[in-house]
């Protein structure tokens, strides 16, 4: 929804809202797409990765924020992607493919977490140029799904990480959701907070064109879940690499 004075962050905040019949069956056909992801690859390098083809989703935020918790949610997996106590559990780009057996549609990556003070100094270099690199160059990235600590928000470094890939939602090609991760451990007039801090963040990048959207989430209680997976079923159509790009 555009609002008429211009370019908007889209919200998923109200939750409260019965869905129609019609937006339940898209719920379940997303997440029934999602229900087929299964492992691909790992990569700790940009050249392991497979060539891009497919439109790629990639999960980022902090380590501990919950991304590799959010895969197995998604998918409806316990253990897809291996979500631990210990931060920096995740060490490498994780793939998965989504969608038929013989065709995949789209695939989704997970990315090791940043900022985590334990990690060697060398290594959290070489990661956050890796990191950067997929970001910036990475032809069939279609989608970034920002996570953060809801009771935490929109930190320093997730800044950091919007302003790297400000000039590719800025022309729309990739789109961002941002989940506001482990809503369970917030009240709703905290959690309300966290949206309307975060969208004013994000507001700095809306534009006529951007994809832009927020949205409280939480594995535990399933809150957010449909909404998110819509996106990611919706995503997976309009994305991935320009066919010189994939051949
Ligand atoms: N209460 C609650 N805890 C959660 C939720 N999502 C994740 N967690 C917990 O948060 C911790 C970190 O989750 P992970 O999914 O491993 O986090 P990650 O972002 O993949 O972390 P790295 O791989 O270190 O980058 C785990 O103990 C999860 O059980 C949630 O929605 N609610
Ligand atoms: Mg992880």
């Amino acid at each position: 929804m555009k609002a008429e004075e211009g370019p908007q962050v889209r919200s998923e905040a109200k939750g409260s809202e019965k869905p129609d019949e019609a937006g339940k069956d898209a719920g379940h056909a997303a997440l029934a797409w999602l229900h087929s992801a299964r492992f691909l690859t790992t990569a700790s390098r940009l050249d392991q990765l497979p060539a891009p083809g497919r439109p790629e989703i990639a999960f980022v935020g902090r380590s501990n924020a919950g991304k590799s918790t959010a895969i197995n949610t998604l998918a409806q997996h316990k253990r897809l992607a291996f979500s631990s106590r210990t931060p920096g559990r995740t060490q490498h780009i994780n793939l998965f493919e989504v969608g038929p057996k013989d065709g995949a549609d789209a695939l989704l990556a997970d990315l090791p977490g940043y900022g985590y003070a334990a990690v060697e100094r060398s290594a959290k270099l070489r990661w956050q140029r890796v990191m950067a690199d997929y970001l910036r160059e990475r032809p069939s990235l279609a989608g970034v799904v920002l996570l953060a600590d809801a009771r935490l928000g929109l930190t320093e470094l997730d800044r950091r990480l919007l302003e790297l890939i400000a000039p590719r939602l800025a022309g729309g090609a990739v789109r961002l959701l941002v989940l506001l991760t482990k809503a369970d451990k917030l009240n709703r007039r905290d959690s309300q907070h966290a949206l309307e801090h975060c969208e004013q963040v994000l507001a700095a990048y809306a534009d006529e064109d951007a994809e832009i959207g927020v949205s409280l989430f939480s594995a535990l209680s399933r809150q957010g879940l449909d909404d998110v997976a819509e996106a990611l079923h919706e995503w997976r159509e309009t994305g991935g690499a320009p066919p010189e790009a994939a051949a």
